[in-house]
């Protein structure tokens, strides 16, 4: 999404860290150890987390700070409107669908969405059971069909 090439020192640390995510998941959710993480081992996993969205994994922690990363694209601390929908409009989702998601987590642009902020919302996307919950609404998803 960034332009940078094989080499560049962005490109190897953001692939590093995804390596590792990969395997905080493999070694904690490949419950049969077949090389593969199961829709069914998935859900079994963050059904673990939102029981108790205070004891993260490493690498679930990562992976959230990886997605804030990814988003703030400026690098200000800060998820604007337009570095959201940039990442979300990117894996298929309407640029106006993501603008919509953004009002909602956002309380309607009034809350600046930093680090603290984003880590929160995250807690809730996968914990919450109320549909509604602005944290249900950060990967720019607001229909649930
Ligand atoms: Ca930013």
């Amino acid at each position: 999404m960034r332009g940078w090439a094989a080499g560049d020192p962005r490109y190897e640390e953001t692939r590093n860290i995804l390596l590792k995510i990969w395997d905080g998941l493999r070694q904690r959710a490949d419950a049969n150890k077949d090389g593969q993480v199961s829709h069914e081992e998935w859900c079994t996993m963050w059904d673990d987390y939102a029981k108790n969205t205070d004891n993260a994994l490493d690498w679930q922690q990562r992976y959230m700070n990886f997605m804030f990363d990814l988003e703030d694209a400026s690098g200000d601390g800060c998820i604007d409107e337009d570095e959201f929908t940039t990442v979300c409009s990117s894996y298929g989702l309407t640029r106006e669908e993501c603008q919509k998601a953004f009002v909602k987590f956002s309380s309607n642009k009034s809350v600046m969405v930093t680090r603290d902020v984003f880590a929160e919302l995250w807690k809730q996307y996968f914990s919450s059971e109320n549909p509604q919950a602005p944290g249900n609404f950060i990967f720019g998803k607001t229909s649930f069909e």
